[in-house]
């Protein structure tokens, strides 16, 4: 059985360098780190172990922000290197635009103009380094574009702000032939009081407002929807319906809790279930990227099982989705619940003069139809049972 879950290319399972190589640094932590940093060749090589499929970076994961052009080309040709040996790939780059202490109040939405132009050449620079290693999808991760108070800060100006921002890189991506489609990832706070544009939601509909809608799309998180009280396959059901699905976070995270970035199907199996049932459904097939972090707890040798209990994991729920859909009775139960009978299909659908007469004029047996029991309650109850191996 063990071995129906081990992780193959084709399951496109992503690490960020940033999740694999954290120390175990939280906010109330002294300096010292819990784990060593690796280098990020070792990260890969790491990555390589556990079966990874690919790793994706922030400018600054790869390249320290203040290294000299000789320090950076020996990290580029170290970190080439460990590709090479491993065969991973890079399908995602991102920029840091929240560590460093310019971007206190904001990166591409800062009321400072200086601030504001110095992270469009971060990410211009950003973008060229992820092309090098042949990413082609770009995150934007605005996690100081917000505020903690609105005294100073107008949130119009920033989504302006943030509009010209993703115009301008939309063409520099064009003018350099990178061929990126960028992926907008929302959060609803944390590290400010208040992020911009705080669900996957808001970003799918400040999408239309840019100039290149085509090329942008967004990047769901769990942990994200969940801070925010949310359910997480419906907002990414809506990415998905929208044509906008480029890419996506798997953690977890219990809900209105601080940003938790567990292992995926760690806490949340049943919408972790539902997100993977929908995800292989549907046929997305971008990559599965894990956006979390080990136990504070750990060595790198916990690192390693972190790592691969979220691939695991993921493929014991599109296991059980599989069995979901093949089990009679429970496919049984669907499919009564939905009480599909052809009577209705005269009313639905497309509007015509005529239908909505009839309609109009049709005499319904409310009462019998609310009457009607939708065994809800057995159907998830089998999921339970199917989910905890008693089915
Ligand atoms: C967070 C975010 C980040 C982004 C990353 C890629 O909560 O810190 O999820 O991990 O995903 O910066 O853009
Ligand atoms: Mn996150
Ligand atoms: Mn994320």
């Amino acid at each position: 059985m063990a071995n129906n879950f081990q992780p193959k290319p084709e399951h496109k399972f992503t690490f960020g360098l940033w999740t694999v190589g954290s120390s175990g640094r939280d906010q109330f932590a002294t300096n010292d780190p819990i784990r060593n940093s690796l280098s990020p060749a070792d990260l890969v090589r790491l990555l390589g172990e556990v079966g990874a499929y690919g790793v994706n970076f922030h400018d600054n994961d790869l390249i320290p922000m203040d290294a000299t052009p000789a320090e950076a080309d020996k990290i580029k040709k170290e970190f080439r290197k460990a590709l090479d040996e491993t065969g991973l790939v890079v399908p995602m780059a991102t920029t840091n635009l929240f560590s460093a202490a310019i971007f206190k109040d904001g990166a591409f939405t800062s009321n400072d103009p200086k601030v504001r132009a110095y992270a469009l050449q971060k990410a211009m620079r950003g973008m060229d380094l992820g092309a090098e290693f042949g990413a082609k999808i770009y995150v934007f991760w605005g996690g100081r574009e917000g505020s903690e108070t609105d005294v100073a800060k107008n949130p119009l100006e920033g989504l302006k702000h943030f509009r010209e921002a993703l115009n301008f890189l939309g063409e520099y991506s064009n003018s350099q032939g990178y061929g990126y489609k960028f992926a907008l990832e929302a959060k609803p706070n944390e590290p400010r009081g208040d992020i911009y544009l705080p669900t996957t939601g808001a970003m799918l509909g400040f999408i239309e407002t840019l100039d290149h809608p085509e090329m942008v799309g967004v990047n769901p998180e769990l942990a994200h929807e969940h801070m925010a009280g949310l359910n997480f396959m419906h907002a990414v059901a809506q990415a998905w319906d929208a044509g906008k699905l480029f890419h996506i976070d798997l953690n977890d995270q219990n809900y209105a809790r601080f940003d938790q970035d567990w292992r995926f199907g760690q806490q949340s199996w049943k919408q972790s279930f539902f997100l993977v049932k929908f995800l292989e459904e549907v046929g997305y097939n971008g990559s599965r990227h894990f956006d979390a972090h080990a136990f504070r707890t750990e060595d790198y040798e916990g690192v390693k099982d972190f790592a691969r209990g979220c691939m695991r994991s993921y493929l014991i729920f599109k296991e059980k989705a599989r069995l979901f859909n093949e089990d009679k009775e429970i496919q049984a139960l669907v499919a009564e619940s939905k009480a599909e009978d052809k009577s209705m299909d005269k009313f639905l659908g497309k509007f015509s003069a005529e239908k909505a007469a009839e309609l109009k004029a049709f005499s319904f047996d409310r009462n019998a139809i609310a009457g009607r029991g939708l065994k809800y309650e057995k159907l998830d109850q089998m999921l339970t049972d199917l989910m905890l191996g008693v089915r």
